[in-house]
C-alpha cells in the first residue's frame, strides 16, 4: 500500500511564470510577480509549486527550448530573485518542483551551436543526425507540432531529429556523456534545495536505433516508451534522485498503463509519480485532437476505472484536467457559463476524490475560462500557428473553421494572463499582457474569489483540505458504481475502515441517482457538495441530481 511521503496526500498548483504576474510593466510575468502570490497560495493550502521552465531560452516554445539549464531567462528576473522565491516558499512550507526539459534543447544552446555545420565538435554526438534517403528526409516521422521531424544541416548535409519545433533538437541519450550532463544539471539545481522536478516528456528519451520509416503513423511507436527508457531512469533516479530524496513527475506522452506501473513503481526505483493523458484525448475522434468534437463521457469514465483500478497498489499518477498545453476544463468538459461555478466545482471534485497526487493549474481554481479569440492574430504558441499555416494555408482547410478548432484545442486557451482582480489587465501587469487577457476578468478574477465564500476557490481549498483529513482519498480501492449511466459519473472508495462516495452530474440536466441499498448511505455524511442545501438534507440511497451536482458522501 501507499508509503507515507508527503506528496500522496498533497496538492501540487502549477505556475506558468509567463502568465502568472509581472511584478514590473513588461507585458510578461516575472519571478517577482510569483513571489508577492505566495500567501495567496498559502490561502488555497496548495503543498508544493510546479515552475514550468524558467531557465534561458529563446522562448520559441516558451521556455521549453533551453539554451542554458544553469541560467535564468532574464525575462522572469535573476538567478538571485530565484534564490529568494525558493527561500520565502520554503518559510510559508511550500516546496518547488521544477521543470526538467532534457528529451531535447533549444538549437541556441552552445553544445548545438557547436555541433552545428562540424562533424568533428565533441557536441556532435550529443543530438541525433542522419544522412539523407533518396536526398530527403531520413524517415518519415512527424514532428508533434506538424510536418517533417527533420532539419537539414546544411554545411554536412545531415538532417537532425526535432520532435517538437524545428528549434528544439533531440538529444542523444544513447550517449552517456549526454546522461552525465543530465545529472549535473539536475544535481545543481537539487543542490540549491529545489524539491522534486517534473521531467518533461521523458518517455521519449529512448529512440529505437534504426529510425525505422513508420508505415502506419508518425513514428510515435518507434520512440514512446523506447528500448532503453527505464534504463535511463534507473541510471538518473540512482544518480540524483535518490541522492536528494527529490520527488519526480515524469510527463508521459501516448504511454501505456504498464509502463506507468514500471515508472511510478512503490519501490521509488524510477520515478514517484507520473501524468498520463488519455483522459484528455475524449475529445479527440480517432485520436485527432485538430477537430471539433464533443468529448466521449463513457469513454472518460472507462479510462479513469483503468488507471484508477491498474496503480493502485503497484503505483501512483498525478490527478489533473487543466495545464499549459490543455483548454480550460470548464470550457472544455463544464458549462462556462450559466453553469460555470457549479460545473468547475463538480469537475474539480470529480478527480480530486481519486487515489494519486492532484494538480491545480493556475486559473482552475478560479473557474478561468477559454478566451474565446476570434483572429489567428490573437494566437502566440507556436504549435497553434503552425497547425493554422499547415490546415489554412497550405491544406485549404477556411479560416473561420480553424478558428473554431483553436477557440476550442489551442494551448493558449490555458495561457492567457492569470485574473487577479477587476483592474486593467486584470491585474496581472501595468503594460498591455504578451497574450490577450479574456474578457470575463472583470467577473472572473482571485480578488472577487477570496472575498466570496461560495467560490470556486474556496471550494478547492475544501478539496485540498479533505485530502489531508480523510485517509481513505488516498489509500482507498476505486469502484465505478454506474459505468454505463448517460450523465452520472458515481465511484465509491473504500477502505477497511471508510467508505466514500463521490457522485458527480456531468450535465446541464437533472438526473435520477439509485445508489446500491447496501451501501446504507443514509449512514452516511455529506462532506461537500456544489449545491449547499444538499450537505444539510438527509442521505438517502435515491435522489435527484441537479445540473453539474457533485456530492461527496462519508460512510464512516
Ligand atoms: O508537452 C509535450 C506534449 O505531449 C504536448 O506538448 C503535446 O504534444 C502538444 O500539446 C500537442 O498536443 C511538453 C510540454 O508540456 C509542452 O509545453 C512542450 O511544448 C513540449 O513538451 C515540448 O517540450
Amino acid at each position: 500500500k501507499a508509503q507515507n511521503e508527503w506528496w500522496r496526500t498533497a496538492t501540487v498548483y502549477q505556475i506558468y511564470p509567463k502568465s502568472f504576474c509581472d511584478s514590473g510593466s513588461k507585458g510578461t510575468g516575472d519571478i517577482q510577480g510569483i513571489i508577492s502570490k505566495l500567501d495567496y497560495l498559502k490561502t488555497l493550502g496548495v503543498d508544493a509549486i510546479w515552475l514550468t521552465p524558467v531557465y534561458r531560452s529563446p522562448m520559441v516554445d516558451n521556455g521549453y527550448d533551453i539554451s542554458d539549464y544553469y541560467a535564468i531567462n532574464p525575462e522572469f528576473g535573476t538567478m538571485a530573485d530565484f534564490d529568494a522565491l525558493l527561500a520565502q516558499a520554503h518559510e510559508k512550507g511550500i516546496r518547488i518542483i521544477m521543470d526538467i526539459v532534457v528529451n531535447h534543447t533549444s538549437t541556441e544552446h552552445a553544445w548545438f551551436q557547436s555541433a552545428l555545420g562540424d562533424k568533428q565538435s565533441p557536441y556532435r554526438d550529443y543530438y541525433i543526425w542522419k544522412d539523407p534517403v533518396e536526398g530527403d528526409v531520413p524517415n518519415n516521422w512527424q514532428s508533434k507540432f506538424g510536418g517533417s521531424a527533420w532539419a537539414l544541416d546544411e554545411a554536412t548535409g545531415q538532417y537532425y531529429l526535432h520532435l517538437f519545433a524545428t528549434e528544439q533538437a533531440d538529444l542523444n541519450w544513447e550517449n552517456p556523456q549526454v546522461r552525465e550532463e543530465v545529472k549535473q544539471v539536475i544535481s545543481f539545481w537539487a543542490e540549491k534545495g529545489v524539491d522534486g522536478f517534473r521531467l518533461d516528456v521523458i518517455n521519449l528519451i529512448s529512440k529505437q536505433q534504426d529510425f525505422p520509416n513508420d508505415e502506419c503513423g508518425d513514428g510515435r511507436r518507434f520512440y514512446t516508451d523506447g528500448p532503453r527508457v527505464h534504463e535511463y531512469l534507473q541510471e538518473i533516479s540512482e544518480a540524483v534522485f535518490r541522492q536528494y530524496g527529490s520527488v519526480t513527475v515524469g510527463e508521459m506522452s501516448s504511454t501505456t498503463l504498464a509502463h506507468c506501473q514500471q515508472y511510478s513503481s512503490l519501490d521509488g526505483k524510477e520515478l514517484s509519480m507520473v501524468f498520463n493523458f488519455h483522459h484528455l484525448k475524449v475529445d479527440y475522434p480517432n485520436g485527432d485532437k485538430w477537430t471539433k468534437a464533443p468529448f466521449d463521457f463513457i469513454q472518460l469514465k472507462q479510462i479513469f476505472n483503468h488507471w484508477q483500478t491498474g496503480l493502485n497498489g503497484k503505483g501512483w499518477g498525478a490527478l489533473f484536467w487543466c495545464n499549459h498545453d490543455q483548454p480550460r476544463v470548464v470550457s472544455r468538459l463544464g458549462n462556462d457559463t450559466r453553469y460555470r461555478v457549479e460545473s468547475a466545482k463538480m469537475l474539480g471534485a470529480s478527480v480530486h476524490m481519486m487515489q494519486g497526487t492532484p494538480y491545480v493549474y493556475q486559473g482552475e481554481e478560479i473557474g478561468m475560462t477559454n478566451p474565446g479569440y476570434t483572429s489567428i492574430t490573437q494566437y502566440r504558441d507556436v504549435e497553434s500557428t503552425n497547425m493554422y499555416d499547415i490546415m489554412v494555408k497550405q491544406q485549404g482547410m477556411s479560416d473561420a473553421e480553424m478558428l473554431a478548432i483553436l477557440a476550442q484545442k489551442s494551448r493558449d486557451n490555458s495561457r492567457t494572463p492569470m485574473q487577479w482582480n477587476d483592474s486593467a489587465y486584470a491585474g496581472f501587469s501595468q503594460a498591455e499582457p504578451w497574450l490577450e487577457v479574456a474578457g470575463n476578468y472583470r467577473e472572473i478574477n482571485a480578488e472577487a474569489a477570496v472575498a466570496d465564500e461560495d467560490s470556486v476557490f474556496h471550494f478547492y481549498r475544501q478539496l485540498i483540505r479533505l485530502r489531508k483529513e480523510v485517509d481513505v482519498i488516498t489509500t482507498g480501492d476505486y469502484t465505478d458504481l454506474m459505468p454505463q449511466h448517460e450523465k452520472l459519473f458515481c465511484y465509491k472508495r473504500e477502505s477497511d475502515s471508510q467508505i466514500l462516495l463521490c457522485i458527480n452530474n456531468y450535465y446541464g440536466e437533472s438526473a435520477e441517482c439509485q445508489l446500491p441499498e447496501a451501501l446504507a448511505v443514509s449512514n452516511g455524511q455529506c462532506l461537500l457538495s456544489n449545491y449547499p442545501a444538499v450537505m444539510v438534507q438527509p442521505m438517502t440511497s435515491c435522489f435527484t441530481m441537479q445540473p453539474y451536482e457533485t456530492r461527496i458522501i462519508l460512510i464512516a
